[in-house]
């Protein structure tokens, strides 16, 4: 606690800590909620997990760009509320986007009051959320200056994620690989067809944009009337397939269990999810999307999720060394559920694709 007060001081000068908290369900980063004493704003203090995101400076320059450009955005547009509209970046005492403690890197933003974070929504819900991720990357389309950088490489690369996948079963350096044969032919199985962004990128047939690359629902705030306040989050913004962005909403808010659900039963698709989302999604994206793109939007949803599946599979091969672990088969258990998942999108693959003809 000490130590975490004389962080805020770097940021906020002589601020007195009401009380400090651990805040949110990332799998990556260090998240706290911090509480002054004598003012009504809150604030997020984040450790920023450097062996992830190895280049701090071009992580934190990229959100910077991204909320100054969504701000100016909202302000031409009349809105008013900014502050609980985009995220707001603290800067340190010494005016620089984070500060380094010689051995951590830490960032502070303003802690958007009455917003609600959600697991699992309804259809609703779904529709604004559709909504305000095709805003989010239509707003992104003309950012100014150089692309957004990449904070990590290859990030939604599936054929690159196929290689670390491969590279973990090779080494089985946890001697796990034993246990998990079935699943590794499983992914093998469909390799081929979940490489297919990829090839039709390089056919000069698909573009990329500029995507969020992590729109689990629970990167969303809402207000209370179910409406999307503020995508969270933005670790990720980087150049990538428009489907990746849809896929991961699936992947999450279309869930009818949790992401690591221990009874395979809960687990399965939710069309409803799906159409509402879909809804709301084409509503600000159409504009900007090719057919192809518009096309192979069921295919994010099975993509993703396979991804997912691949990237818990090589972390429990590799010992845990990338995802945050509640207990020692915890991305054994989460690899499953998803690829639970993953059969149920599946099933109702011709369903999405029908669907997705006779809405546009
Ligand atoms: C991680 O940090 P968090 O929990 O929002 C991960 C995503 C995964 C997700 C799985 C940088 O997101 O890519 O899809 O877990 N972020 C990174 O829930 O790897
Ligand atoms: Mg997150």
């Amino acid at each position: 606690m000490k130590e975490l007060i004389s962080i805020v001081n770097k940021f906020l000068q002589g601020a007195e800590v009401q009380e400090i908290s651990v805040f949110g369900e990332g799998h990556i980063n260090i998240t706290y909620r911090v509480a002054l004493k004598s003012e009504p704003k809150e604030y997020v203090l984040q450790k920023i997990n450097h062996h992830i995101f190895k280049d701090v400076d071009l992580l934190q320059n990229n959100i910077k760009r991204i909320t100054d450009h969504i701000r100016q955005k909202l302000a031409d547009a009349g809105e008013n509320d900014l502050e609980r509209k985009t995220l707001t970046i603290i800067l340190t005492l010494d005016e620089k986007l984070f500060y380094f403690d010689d051995e951590n890197y830490w960032r502070m933003t303003l802690l958007i009051p009455e917003a609600k974070t959600f697991e699992a929504i309804t259809p609703e819900y779904a529709f604004h959320a559709g909504k305000a991720f095709g805003n989010f990357q239509a707003m992104l389309a003309d950012i100014p200056g150089e692309p957004l950088g990449e904070t990590i490489p290859n990030f939604h690369n599936m054929e690159s994620r196929l290689a670390s996948f491969r590279e973990a079963v090779k080494n089985d350096s946890a001697g796990r690989l034993i246990k998990v044969k079935d699943l590794v032919q499983e992914i093998e199985k469909r390799a081929d067809e979940m490489c297919s962004c990829e090839r039709l990128f390089r056919e000069g047939k698909l573009p990329k944009r500029i995507n969020h690359c992590d729109t689990k629902v629970n990167n969303m705030l809402f207000d209370e009337s179910g409406k999307v306040l503020c995508v969270i989050d933005l670790d990720t913004a980087m150049p990538g397939f428009v489907m990746s962005d849809f896929g991961d909403f699936m992947r999450s808010a279309g869930n009818t269990g949790k992401e690591d659900d221990a009874d395979l039963q809960n687990v399965s698709f939710n069309m409803e999810i799906f159409k509402s989302y879909t809804q709301g999604y084409l509503q600000e994206a159409k504009k900007f999307l090719s057919p192809i793109e518009v096309e192979m939007l069921p295919f994010g949803a099975k993509l993703i999720t396979y991804m997912q599946v691949t990237r818990f599979l090589a972390d429990y091969l590799n010992g845990d060394t990338y995802y945050k672990i509640s207990f020692p088969e915890h991305n054994l258990q989460r690899t499953k559920a998803q690829f639970k998942l993953l059969q149920s999108i599946e099933e109702y693959y011709s369903e999405m694709l029908n669907y997705i003809a006779a809405l546009v």
